[in-house]
């Protein structure tokens, strides 16, 4: 259904609860590839060589270069929080009720533009973890095996903090209650092809009676799910939506 004009106003009134999914689609005018678009980062790699655990077990060396180019690739100065990012973190700052924003983006992009009540459920580029003391640390340059961990000294075990196929997404039940009691869920910029992300808007829709909202380049694989959608360019849309 075309977007209802008034809604974010009705909602405003009520200090409805949101909450906020984003995907790769959010950052892509900042300078950053999505993953299923033709020109994406899986028409480059094959998802099973680099983002699975085994992947990790079978080819290391290709998993560091792959998440070393993308690291380097997002502290490109020229890579910055667009219109988009602003307009959720200024949403935040003013709507009366509560705002979860839930990123599938490893980018920093929503940190850099504000964003504060921000879980990121597949990770954060920018960090990484030890397999052997679990220690988190963030880091900026590139990642080999060589590397010992600057805790507890072992080498072998430092790996990116992303959520690959097969892992648990983070934060998932401080999620699914913001689900629970949210009266509006809006999704941006995400095909809607892995889940548990892409059963978010049933969660907030069908089972807790939410108002859903698409905004994204084009319909997802999930479109059909939303009840109001509007297409376009992310910082276009999402502005004009949410201001
Ligand atoms: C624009 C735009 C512009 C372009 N403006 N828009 C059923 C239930 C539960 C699990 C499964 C299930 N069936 C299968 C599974 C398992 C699996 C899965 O989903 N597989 C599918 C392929 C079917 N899921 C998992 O393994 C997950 N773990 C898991 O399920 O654990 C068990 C569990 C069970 C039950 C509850 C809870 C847990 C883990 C998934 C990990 C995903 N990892 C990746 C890579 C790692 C991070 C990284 O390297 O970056 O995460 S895959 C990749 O896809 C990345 C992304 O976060 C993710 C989503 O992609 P996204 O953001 O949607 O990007 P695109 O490219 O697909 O879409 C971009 C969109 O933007 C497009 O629509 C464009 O049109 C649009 N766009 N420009 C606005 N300017």
């Amino acid at each position: 259904m075309p977007l209802r004009p008034d809604i974010i106003d009705i909602l405003r009134a009520d200090a409805a609860a949101i909450v906020i999914l984003t995907g790769a689609g959010i950052s892509k005018e900042s300078g950053l590839h999505t993953f299923r678009d033709p020109d994406g980062i899986w028409a480059r790699y094959d998802i099973s060589e680099v983002a699975t655990p085994e992947a990790f077990i079978n080819n290391p060396d290709l998993v560091h270069h792959f998440y070393n180019d993308r690291r380097a690739g997002l502290l490109d100065p020229a890579v910055q929080p667009n219109a988009a990012h602003l307009a959720l973190a200024r949403l935040e700052a003013e709507w009366p009720g509560d705002v979860l924003l839930v990123t599938q983006n490893i980018d920093d992009l929503h940190d850099r533009a504000g964003s504060k009540n921000l879980i990121h459920m597949h990770g954060e580029l920018l960090k990484i973890r030890c397999n052997h003391c679990d220690l988190l640390t963030n880091w900026s340059k590139p990642l080999d095996l060589g590397i010992p961990c600057p805790s507890c000294a072992k080498p072998g075990g430092l790996r990116p903090h992303v959520v690959w196929f097969g892992e648990m997404p983070l934060e998932m039940e401080r999620i699914y209650t913001a689900l629970a009691d949210c009266g509006l869920f809006i999704s941006i910029g995400t095909s809607g092809n892995v889940y548990p992300a892409a059963g978010f808007v049933q969660m907030a829709g069908k089972e807790s009676g939410a108002e859903t909202v698409e905004l994204n380049l084009e319909p997802s694989n999930g479109a059909t799910l939303f009840e109001y959608s509007h297409y376009g360019a992310a910082s276009e849309i999402v502005p004009s939506f949410v201001s």
